[in-house]
């Protein structure tokens, strides 16, 4: 993270980091996210499920490990969650070094991956917004100390085709992250004063302190748009994945094995970090 981009960090709660991702592994992510998109669809409604505790009752899929809800609706979505699973292909992004060195100038201490979701909006879907200072929580609060910023959670969000506006930009309220008030506006992103869409080209990135007021704009195209993100915060915070949410990250035995030790660690919680 160079002085400009921890500059605009701090004063807008997000950056949007151009080509972090070449056109090869691009293409390779955009044909696992498609493959496991036909996946979830034939098995959503499927048992065995697993209760969110913010209220939605996720499909867990037994051969891919994988936690899905949602439909392909017009207006709906889906939440694809522990998509590292499911698909070997996902791995490049499991300590990518130019990931992790952002990570590192936002996240005091060790950070591990506490978030995982492909996200597949159709058409007439939009993401409410969220987040902004609320008193009653504050596990994702967004402060600034003598060690530099120290966020306790933040996502970086993957982007494998290219996303306008009306094909359902991400959307942010720049600078809220600091505000003090909770948000007195609803939740409706197309219409939040302040809110913007922050257009992307396929393999461009977006980092954001969970802490900013944040949705997705109503995807008003053809494109159905698909996206993968990824979350990381103290070592100590436990998955913040909807299905399960302040549990151990949902990795599988063989995944854990396919991967290295430094790539294990980013799902340690407390202090193992080998082994
Ligand atoms: O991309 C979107 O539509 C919303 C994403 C979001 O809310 C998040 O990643 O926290």
């Amino acid at each position: 993270m160079n002085d400009v981009e921890r500059y605009e960090f701090d004063r807008q709660g997000y950056i949007v980091i151009e080509d972090m991702l070449d056109s090869d592994t691009v293409s390779s992510l955009a044909s696992a996210v498609d493959e496991l998109e036909v996946h979830a669809l034939r098995h959503l409604d499927e048992p065995p499920r697993k209760a969110s505790p913010w209220g939605p009752d996720y499909h867990r899929n037994p051969e891919l490990g994988y936690h899905a809800d949602g439909s392909n609706e017009e207006g709906r979505t889906i939440i694809i969650e522990d998509f590292w699973n499911a698909d070997e292909r996902f791995d490049v992004l499991v300590n990518d070094p130019r990931t992790m060195a952002y990570i590192g100038g936002i996240v005091q201490g060790r950070a591990t991956i506490n978030n995982s979701e492909i996200r597949i909006r159709y058409r007439g879907n939009q993401s409410g917004s969220h987040g902004g200072m609320r008193p009653e929580n504050q596990k994702y609060r967004y402060a600034f100390n003598a060690g530099g910023i120290d966020c306790m959670m933040v996502r970086m969000i993957y982007f494998i085709h290219d996303v306008s506006r009306d094909q359902g930009a991400f959307s942010v309220v720049p600078g809220t992250h600091k505000t003090n008030l909770p948000c007195p506006h609803g939740g409706n992103p197309d219409e939040e004063p302040g809110m913007i869409a922050l257009e992307v080209k396929a393999g461009d990135a977006i980092l954001f302190t969970e802490n900013l007021r944040h949705g997705g704009i109503t995807n008003r195209s053809v494109q159905v748009r698909k996206t993968i993100h990824v979350g990381y915060g103290p070592y100590w915070m436990l998955s913040q994945n909807q299905a399960t949410m302040d549990e151990a990250q949902y990795i599988t035995e063989s995944t854990f094995k396919r991967w290295d030790d430094d790539q294990r660690a980013l799902f340690k919680p407390w202090h193992r970090t080998r082994g």
